[in-house]
């Protein structure tokens, strides 16, 4: 199915023509029949004689309904313009064709209407010259009259060309449908209607509203019950899990997780407003219209903020408006989650770093560190050179970068706390300006290791001989931990003051002291004896629940108050913090 929206001044002909095309009423309400004027969006459906089925947004006319207009006309990306040949090019016409231009909207057709009743041939011209310098430059134009028929074919064999022209829908895109109408049916209970411009619903989905989840019960589209509707498409769906009276025209319902809401955004005007861009515009998007402030950063780059969150992405076209001016500009989403600028010349620098360096991978460059889905949520796509450790994406270079400054961390660590293996991975998480600890797997490299929650020296290979006599040492330890064996011991094994200190550096055995080394976990042992005994204790009664002499006694005591294992009192007892 295709989509397009109607477009032009009051009384022109729009909803007479939807009717001559479609054989049904785009004007649902009474009101609206008794003034034979459309207030709100209009929907009709039908299918072409090639068997495409074409769905139509009819839009008023009416000065006063232009936001009902932009709001039909903002998810469809193919418009009809409507212009009466015995009025011509009038001022909705005009605004109207700013709001598509401002859109972006390329694809169109031009239909001179009411050429029963007047000779079309001067407006055709004149409206297709003040095209020439709008997006829709050069869109073919057909003279047709809804009353007679006349040129009704010539509508539909145009119409079918523009719609063969449409690019593809995304039929596995995220849904984000902006709510164009929300009721309850009896029965069935909550219905809300869109234009569904990428993605696919069925019965059962799940979909965001705001922050709550709702349930998909049915959809139907074009008036008939289907399992599943695929982009592009108007869809109707039954939802459980919300009242209608909670729904309003602009919400929009969300594949949960692949869209995140913003109210700060940086855009790029599409072109250079004529004068300034005003201080508070309307901001549209979708079926969406809010307030906002805009402060203009530089070149055509401008910040918003806007006064309600929405569910935007990059490469979103807004339509901003000036309500007092009748002015619209277009303007394409460059951040949902821009930084703040505080330092002089931030406002600048920004607009010139998104000039310059647009793009995802600049984009993550900014960011360093994001969660992949986060980065997808804001609508990019994953840069060739990123890097990803588990759930997150690191700019491309980062991972190297950081790698390369782990080893000064550690070593700084280490001369600041010598007794400490290395530092704990918080500390180095911190100094890396990194999010989460999980991501110091990606950046300590050999011979640094992630050890017990620090980062420290690996163990480097030993020469086998040295690697044997250690196994042995650790092996007398296992029995007794604080057996620490003598200089002479150690001496006999092949384990001179070098080889000790490779063995210790790789972090198999812990010196205590000069020429008393022990096993790393002696900590632990020690804190287990002490607990056995009263407190406070002294040295000689620490020394006995160890069964160690005071050549290790000594030293372990001193080395277990640095950690903060134990504390010195001032009658020199001891008790374990
Ligand atoms: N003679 C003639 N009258 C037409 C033609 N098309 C529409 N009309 C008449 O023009 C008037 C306005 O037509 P609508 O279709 O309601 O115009 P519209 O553009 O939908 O107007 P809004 O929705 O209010 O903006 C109606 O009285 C129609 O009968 C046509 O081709 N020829
Ligand atoms: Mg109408």
């Amino acid at each position: 199915m295709d989509v397009l929206a109607t477009a032009g001044h009051v009384d022109h002909g729009k909803s007479a023509l939807v009717r001559a095309l479609t054989g049904m009423e785009p004007d649902r309400w009474a009101e609206e029949r008794r003034r034979g004027l459309t207030i709100d969006l209009g929907f009709a459906w039908t299918t072409l004689p090639s068997g495409r089925r074409l769905a139509i947004v009819d839009v008023p006319g009416h000065e006063r309904f232009v936001g009902n207009m932009l709001a039909g006309v903002g998810p469809v990306p193919a418009a009809l313009l409507v212009v009466a040949a015995d009025d011509g090019w009038s001022a909705q016409t005009a605004e109207h064709v700013a709001g598509l231009d401002a859109l972006g909207v390329r694809h169109a057709l031009l239909a001179v209407t009411k050429a029963d009743l007047a000779d079309p041939a001067p407006v055709l011209a004149d409206v297709r010259e003040r095209l020439a310098g709008t997006s829709m430059a050069g869109i073919p134009g057909v003279a047709v009259s809804a009353l007679t028929g006349a040129g009704m074919p010539e509508l539909t064999t145009a119409l079918e060309t523009l719609l063969d022209g449409l690019p593809a829908a995304d039929p596995t895109a995220p849904v984000r449908l902006w709510v164009d109408r929300a009721f309850t049916i009896r029965g069935a209970g909550t219905v809300v209607t869109g234009t569904l411009a990428g993605g696919s619903v069925a019965a059962g989905d799940r979909l965001l509203l705001g922050g709550r989840e709702v349930t998909v019960r049915g959809v139907q589209s074009l008036g008939a019950p289907v399992d599943r509707a695929t982009a592009p498409a108007r869809v109707a769906l039954n939802l459980r899990g919300v009242a209608a009276l909670d729904l309003s025209r602009g919400d929009a319902l969300l594949t949960p997780a692949a869209f995140r809401f913003t109210e700060l955004v940086d855009v790029t005007l599409a072109r250079d407003p004529e004068g300034r861009l005003p201080a508070e515009p309307v901001v549209h998007v979708g079926s969406a219209t809010v307030g906002a402030r805009s402060r203009p950063l530089g070149g055509a780059v401008v910040r918003l903020r806007l006064a309600t969150p929405l569910p935007l992405r990059v490469g979103d076209r807004l339509l901003l408006r000036d309500p007092g001016a009748r002015r619209v500009v277009g303007a394409d989403v460059l951040d949902v989650d821009p930084p703040e600028l505080r330092r002089r010349g931030a406002a600048r620098q920004r607009a010139a770093d998104l000039t310059t360096r647009p793009g995802a991978a600049a984009d993550l460059a900014r960011r360093r560190v994001v969660r992949a889905d986060e980065f997808a949520a804001m609508g990019w796509p994953v840069p060739e050179d990123a890097d990803r450790v588990g759930p997150w994406l690191l700019a491309a270079g980062l991972v190297d970068e950081l790698a390369a400054r782990v080893p000064d961390l550690v070593a700084a660590h280490r001369q600041a706390h010598p007794l400490e293996p290395g530092p704990p991975v918080d500390v180095v998480r911190r100094a890396l300006d990194l999010p989460d600890a999980e991501l110091l797997a990606a950046v300590v490299r050999p011979p640094l290791a992630l050890r017990e929650g620090r980062v420290v020296v690996a163990a480097a290979a030993l020469p086998e001989p040295v690697q044997r006599a250690v196994d042995g040492v650790l092996a007398r330890l296992a029995a007794d931990p604080f057996a620490a064996p003598e200089a002479p011991d150690l001496a006999a094994a092949g384990l001179g003051p070098r080889e000790l200190a490779a063995a210790v550096r790789s972090g198999q055995l812990l010196r205590i002291a000069d020429g008393v080394v022990l096993a790393p976990g002696v900590e632990d042992h020690a804190r287990a004896r002490l607990a056995g005994i009263p407190e406070p204790f002294t040295l000689s009664q620490a020394r006995q629940a160890w069964g160690t002499s005071r050549r290790v006694a000594v030293p372990l005591m001193e080395w277990l108050d640095t950690r903060g294992a134990t504390v010195r009192l001032p009658d020199n007892t001891r008790r374990l913090r």
